[in-house]
């Protein structure tokens, strides 16, 4: 929900409307979206981007050192409450490290004996100066979709992503470091990411922010999310007994 280097001002951003409630997943900071981003393939009723993050997780280590701390939480098959989640057998882990800088990874390891194909991401909600004001380097030159508006078609990122209506795009085969530059707020916010095929970079604007109840009308020019993903086509297929990371770090400078 929150990284705030000493000295500095919070890097993630929180909606003053995000639910706290069970079965809700919050609107803001880090949601973990798995075992699919977006829709469910098939099942209109199931949840938008899956199960963990509306899940009780297990904390299965706290542990710290020097300038950091590491939680460890766990999710497997057994814990959903809501048995259309207990479908087949997984062991998922959250590493989350705060130090410097903020490294998540998020493990999937197969412990069935089928193949187990998924999409995710950790759905990082950013906070900013005035998203007018904002750009977004390291995607130029990557093929991308634009779901905002149904549009759908493909494009390639030419130079930095600028903000001027809502943006909703899936940057597919991007491996790159992102920056968001902030020069309201004089700074620099860097992703760094493993694991990951997909950068996905949304901002509502106006007429979606007003749909969503826990997402304030004019909370919009404050936030960017830029989120480590495999989705879509960048989808990841994990054998028995294999163990899939996917990692993303976070950090910034003056
Ligand atoms: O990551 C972008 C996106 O897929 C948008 O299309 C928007 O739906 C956003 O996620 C938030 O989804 P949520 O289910 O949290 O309201």
């Amino acid at each position: 929900m929150s990284y705030k280097p000493e000295g500095k001002t919070d890097l993630l951003w929180m909606s003053k409307f995000s639910c706290f409630e069970e079965g809700k997943p919050i609107r803001g900071g880090i949601p973990v979206c798995w075992p699919w981003f977006g829709a469910h393939p098939s099942d209109p009723k199931m949840p938008s981007h899956g199960f963990a993050r509306i899940s009780h997780w297990n904390v299965k280590s706290v542990s710290g050192g020097n300038g950091f701390t590491e939680l460890r939480l766990s999710l497997t098959d057994k814990d959903p409450s809501d048995e259309r989640f207990r479908t087949r057998p997984f062991d998922l882990e959250l590493s989350v490290r705060c130090g410097k800088k903020l490294e998540i990874e998020l493990s999937t390891a197969n412990s069935g004996k089928v193949d187990f194909k998924l999409t995710e991401a950790l759905h990082s909600y950013f906070s900013v100066s005035d998203i007018k004001k904002v750009s977004i380097s390291g995607l130029s030159g990557a093929e991308y979709v634009e779901t905002a508006g149904g549009i759908g078609e493909n494009r390639i990122q030419s130079g930095s992503v600028l903000f001027s209506s809502e943006v909703d795009r899936l940057y597919f085969g991007s491996v790159c470091d992102c920056v968001i530059s902030d020069p309201g707020l004089g700074r620099e916010i860097r992703i760094s990411k493993e694991g990951s095929r997909t950068t996905v970079v949304w901002n509502p604007w106006i007429a979606k922010s007003a749909k969503m109840p826990d997402f304030g009308d004019s909370e919009y020019p404050e936030m960017v999310c830029v989120e480590t993903a495999n989705a879509a086509a960048d989808s990841v297929t994990t054998a028995p007994g294999k163990i899939h990371r996917m990692k993303t770090v976070i950090s910034s400078e003056n």
